[in-house]
């Protein structure tokens, strides 16, 4: 469990919170009573269905899920990726409840549209815990959600901006978001608009989609630069995968990224840590994948009994160019 030290803000450690919050009766609607658990001869099926593959941070959360099952011999991860579908992960969540598996966790691709299928793993007794992103739902339908504080990371991107981005003219933003109606677009530009709003001269003249991929946020950014490339200031985009492919685009274009066009993000993977190593990225607001320990910590827990909070939320830093080359070997994804 040490790697988990610092990382949730419930408490110094993991393995400490969650045994805390065991005892602290919230209320936790998801009945555990009708599951075994791990026994000699039975081991804790987990069925997880992933997002997808499309960013860095989401490889790191793969490989943080898939080893920390495979360190614990109690845990048999069933391991399914959605491709960034909807429909695909509801699929699997359905093919978990008919497989009886014991806990099924997931991270949704997008925030609406899970209930039917939540309150059909309810109605088959069988716990589900969130990772990484919210759903809209009625919380009674999941234990809890392990994961970070996207609104707040919104709001640290547009701090950073205000702080290092000082002008009495006009900052023209151009915006790459997310996966439309997932999580964490729709968390950290709520966040990012708020932070901004009393700052008239910030103004976000542009805002699409590059669906959190290093190809999209290239081609959205390439877009951005045909019909607005001259006004554009700084770009803020809602992860590390699409600034390093607007990056590209603006050298293509011509400009120097970090310096003509500003640019801040989201993750804090290597890559945009060397990127800023490199002067071509301004910042980088870190949210944290390493999620698999906790996970595997907590499906063991609810099945033995224990409450959860419906938030055990991630501590995070925030990186520029004047810390990431002492931070960039440290590294961990
Ligand atoms: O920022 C992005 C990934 O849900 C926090 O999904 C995650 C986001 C992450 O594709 O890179």
């Amino acid at each position: 469990m040490k790697k988990l030290k610092g990382m949730f803000a419930v408490a110094g450690t993991t393995a400490l919170a969650l045994s805390l919050l065991a005892g602290c009766g919230a209320s936790n609607s998801v009945s555990s009573t009708s599951k075994q658990g791990a026994s000699k001869d039975h081991k804790i099926v987990i069925g997880f269905s992933q997002v997808g593959a499309e960013s860095g941070w989401r490889t790191a959360n793969t490989e943080s899920i898939k080893s920390a099952a495979a360190a614990d011999s109690n845990i048999e991860l069933k391991f399914s990726d959605a491709q960034q579908k909807q429909e695909n992960q509801i699929k699997a969540i359905r093919s978990f409840i008919a497989q009886k598996v014991d806990v099924i966790a997931f991270s949704p691709v997008v925030q609406t549209g899970f209930e039917p299928v939540l309150k059909e793993a309810k109605a088959a007794g069988i716990p589900v815990i969130l990772t990484d992103r919210s759903v809209e739902a009625d919380p009674s339908l999941y234990v809890t959600m392990i994961g970070s504080d996207f609104t707040q990371e919104g709001k640290k991107a547009a701090d950073w901006m205000l702080n290092n981005i000082k002008s009495d003219g006009t900052v023209n933003i151009a915006e790459l978001e997310g996966t439309v109606g997932s999580a964490p677009a729709v968390d950290r530009k709520k966040g990012f608009d708020e932070e901004i709003k009393d700052h008239q001269n910030y103004k976000i003249i542009k805002s699409q989609s590059g669906d959190f991929t290093r190809s999209k946020g290239k081609e959205v950014m390439e877009a951005f630069l045909k019909s607005d490339g001259k006004k554009i200031n700084v770009v803020f985009a809602h992860n590390d995968d699409m600034a390093l492919g607007a990056i590209q685009a603006i050298e293509e274009y011509g400009l120097n990224p970090g310096k003509d066009i500003k640019v801040i993000s989201m993750d804090g993977i290597k890559d945009a840590f060397q990127a800023m190593v490199d002067g071509k990225l301004n910042a980088s607001i870190e949210c944290n994948p390493l999620l698999g320990p906790a996970l595997m910590e907590t499906a063991e827990g609810v099945l033995a009994g224990k409450k959860y909070p419906k938030w055990i939320k991630s501590e995070e830093g925030v990186f520029d160019q004047t810390n990431a080359a002492k931070e960039l070997p440290n590294r961990k994804y």
